[in-house]
């Protein structure tokens, strides 16, 4: 079977992204390692407000540290930090945006959470998603699955025992499906987005929602749908981070097929006024987000 190594070189990324693409993926070894011994909530808050599990604090320190070290990267955009780190001893022009632990209200309870990364080859983390040189996520579920995208196609690959991930599947086509998911509070949803949510359930939509945006989008890509975290009376910002968590999943989504939008563009053409820049987001199959752009517009 492929290794990343092997298909990175065959998709014709140049060496320095193909050694900060393996660097970063294998980071799963060692974060899964540290399940264990960070259960706890870290005490502190991030920019966002949100309580810091221990596995977020670590998560970020180690893959901080790693990417410095590494000398590839002149910029690193965290959801775990407040602001932009630079790297003056780069030698290389990457910029990485990152949620180092998505998902974590899900670490106590054992379910699936995972790294989301983007990567910039302009040097700058505050770019538009359409100008992502790579995007990728791994995902802690029973396997250790990598999916990731170089801009042509979405490849997924499993960690195998002895750390090497294998592809498992690629390209990715995202089907036209209806799973769907939501987060906010049902009472605090807009009538818009009601609308679009009632307009699945007509169709014998599915409910399936997780708490975690990686594993909820994971299946998604897979089996078609959308997930959601929309704007709400209260909210006009929704939850989820454009730089962070929207714009590499919405790159892939993309590449697979499917679409991002914040209900009435693609969030790929927007360009992040601040790291923690919220938006509200729907991504998933393009069938389903260009009806939930025609029931905004009406
Ligand atoms: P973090 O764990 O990185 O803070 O992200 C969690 C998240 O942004 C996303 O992964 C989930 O889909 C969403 O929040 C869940 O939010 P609710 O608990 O409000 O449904």
């Amino acid at each position: 079977m492929t290794t990343l190594r092997e298909y990175l070189d065959s998709a014709g990324c140049e060496p320095a992204l193909s050694d900060l693409i393996v660097l970063i993926s294998a980071q799963a070894a060692p974060i899964r390692d540290a399940f264990i011994s960070n259960q706890s909530y870290a005490g502190t808050e991030n920019s966002s407000g949100e309580e810091q599990a221990a596995l977020d604090v670590w998560s970020d320190e180690h893959i901080t540290k790693i990417l410095e070290d590494s000398g590839l990267v002149k910029e690193l955009a965290s959801e775990e930090k407040p602001d932009i780190l630079k790297f003056p001893g780069a030698t290389e022009n990457y910029a990485v945006v990152m949620d180092p632990l998505d998902g974590s209200s899900l670490i106590q309870v054992n379910l699936c959470v995972g790294t989301i990364v983007g990567i910039y080859d302009n040097g700058d983390a505050l770019s538009k998603g359409e100008d992502l040189r790579a995007a990728m996520y791994m995902l802690y579920g029973p396997m250790t699955v990598l999916t990731i995208t170089v801009g042509k196609g979405v490849f997924t690959f499993a960690m195998d025992e002895t750390g090497e991930y294998r592809m498992l599947d690629g390209p990715v086509k995202m089907p036209e499906g209806k799973i769907y998911g939501s987060g906010g509070l049902n009472k605090d949803w807009t009538e818009k987005h009601r609308n679009f949510i009632e307009s699945i359930e007509k169709e014998g939509g599915k409910l399936r929602y997780s708490g975690s945006f990686v594993a909820d989008f994971h299946q998604i890509l897979k089996y078609g749908g959308v997930y959601c975290y929309p704007a709400t009376i209260d909210n006009n910002t929704g939850k989820l981070r454009l730089a962070f968590e929207a714009n590499p999943i919405g790159f892939i989504a993309k590449q697979a097929g499917g679409a991002i939008s914040d209900g009435h563009t693609s969030l790929l053409e927007i360009k992040p006024e601040k790291p923690h820049h919220k938006t509200p987001i729907y991504v998933g199959s393009s069938g389903l987000i260009k009806r939930l752009e025609e029931i905004y517009r009406e």
